[in-house]
């Protein structure tokens, strides 16, 4: 290829952000095979919990009541929020602004600012799920997106076993397993004994295996509960093997980590991949958008990278303010990678700040957004929100490496690209660790 201008370079890097297929490695969507779970369509974005939660907030009085309205049809809950988000203010926020430019890249904009909530529900009517899946991604440019799927939930469960149907490659599978994490001890035994297995470490082991052969998951994955610390003391004691439930004194909460999970992500080789950083059910009433924010985790993620060297980890931060920390450890741990800019820091300004500095400090070793969609069509809004702040950003960074002599290819702009949106993640699960 040839070197392209110094006034040339922003516009390409921009470009290419546009283009590149990306790999979305953190999801909660479900394929069509898995419905009635699969969440799409104009209600289902309406009652996205980060809108449900804003329109709490902000309702006209008399406050609704939040169990009042769960126990709402979810027609009538998209209804309220409409109005309350859409009708009675603008939609200025960044959920309400993504269900704006959803409807827009579907074509849909006409209604929209007609506010024809109708006319908008029965483009949606007329489609087909697969159909429609197909088209999302294709549209959305996502090559494939990893889901979240949960032994413990029994709803999800019935889809597994038997599969329903085989279901289309644009998905893939993570085993999601917070409860292990949160030293759920008594909940654990019991969801593993219900399944046949003895209420043993040896039995969650096997239990987890047999999920591990039914999902075939890219990674192990849970969220951090918010009083989560590793001390090194737990560590030492679970390597001294003790209580295994066999008689031989009690499980703690920490075996399960130290002793079933991290032992397990080593022998299956899979990563485990951590969200850090949320504290759940600050506002219960509020379910799904309930949850707040803690900072500190970033001290017993830097124990877990020292003392399990041969487990992968991705992972990522729900507060703003740990993200600096986080960038050091991926500068320092070969067995870390850190993705994508969480919920709360899912912000365009926040993209920005967040990516400005990984590119600084880590060049492209890292993957600069996960869409944490629920609902397929926000698939559409949550990659072109991102991939026009990432295009400006890297761009800026590109001008700067210019100004100081170097010159690229558009195909070497592509590269690195790539490497931001899914070939770096790519890069880290096939790579041999240094032990
Ligand atoms: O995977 C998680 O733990 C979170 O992303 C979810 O709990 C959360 O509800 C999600 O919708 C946020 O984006
Ligand atoms: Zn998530």
């Amino acid at each position: 290829g040839v070197y392209l201008g110094a006034g040339e370079v922003g516009e390409v890097a921009r470009a290419e952000v546009e283009r590149v297929e990306v790999i979305d490695l953190h999801t909660h969507l479900l394929p069509p095979s898995h419905a009635p779970l699969m969440l799409w369509g104009i209600d289902d974005m309406l009652t996205y919990h980060y809108l449900v939660a804003e329109y709490f907030m902000t309702a006209a009085p008399p406050a609704p009541d939040p169990d009042a309205f769960h126990a709402l049809p979810k027609r009538q809950q998209a209804e309220l929020v409409w109005k309350g988000l859409f009708l009675d203010r603008s939609p200025l926020s960044e959920a309400a602004r993504g269900v704006l430019t959803t409807l827009q890249l579907l074509g849909l904009e006409a209604e929209a600012r007609a506010r024809d909530l109708e006319a908008i529900r029965a483009f949606f009517a007329a489609a087909d799920p697969d159909d429609y899946t197909e088209r999302v991604f294709h549209q959305a440019g996502v090559r494939y997106c990893v889901m979240t799927n949960v032994p413990f939930d029994a709803a999800e469960v019935e889809h597994w076993r038997p599969l329903a149907r085989p279901y289309s490659g644009r998905f893939r599978s993570a085993l999601r397993v917070d409860p292990l994490l949160k030293g759920d001890v008594a909940g654990v035994l019991a969801a593993v004994r219900g399944e046949g297995f003895e209420g043993t470490l040896e039995g969650v082991r096997e239990c987890l295996r047999g999920w591990a052969k039914t999902m075939q998951p890219e990674y192990l994955m849970a969220s951090t509960p918010h009083d989560f610390r590793v001390r090194e003391e737990d560590i030492a004691a679970a390597n001294t093997g003790g209580g295994d439930g066999s008689g031989k004194g009690a499980i703690k909460g920490t075996d399960l980590l130290f002793r079933v999970l991290l032992p397990l992500a080593e022998e299956l080789n899979l990563p485990l991949a951590l969200k850090l950083g949320a504290h759940r059910g600050v506002n219960p009433k509020l379910r799904g958008g309930g949850d707040g924010v803690v900072t500190g985790q970033s001290q017993a993620l830097r124990l877990l990278l020292t003392h399990f060297p041969r487990v992968k980890f991705l992972g990522t931060f729900l507060a703003r303010s740990e993200q600096h920390e986080a960038v050091v450890l991926a500068n320092k741990f070969g067995n870390f990678h850190l993705y994508g800019c969480w919920w709360y820091c899912n912000n365009p300004s926040m993209i920005a700040e967040i990516t400005t500095m990984r590119l600084e400090m880590l060049g492209t070793a890292f993957t600069a957004q996960h869409s944490d969609a629920r609902v397929l069509d926000q698939l559409l809004y949550k990659w072109t929100h991102s991939r026009a702040v990432i295009g400006d950003v890297l761009a800026a960074q590109y001008e700067k490496m210019i100004a100081a002599g170097w010159r690229v290819t558009r195909e070497e702009v592509r590269r690195d690209v790539w490497r931001l949106f899914g070939g770096a993640y790519e890069e880290f699960i096939a790579k041999d660790l240094l032990v």
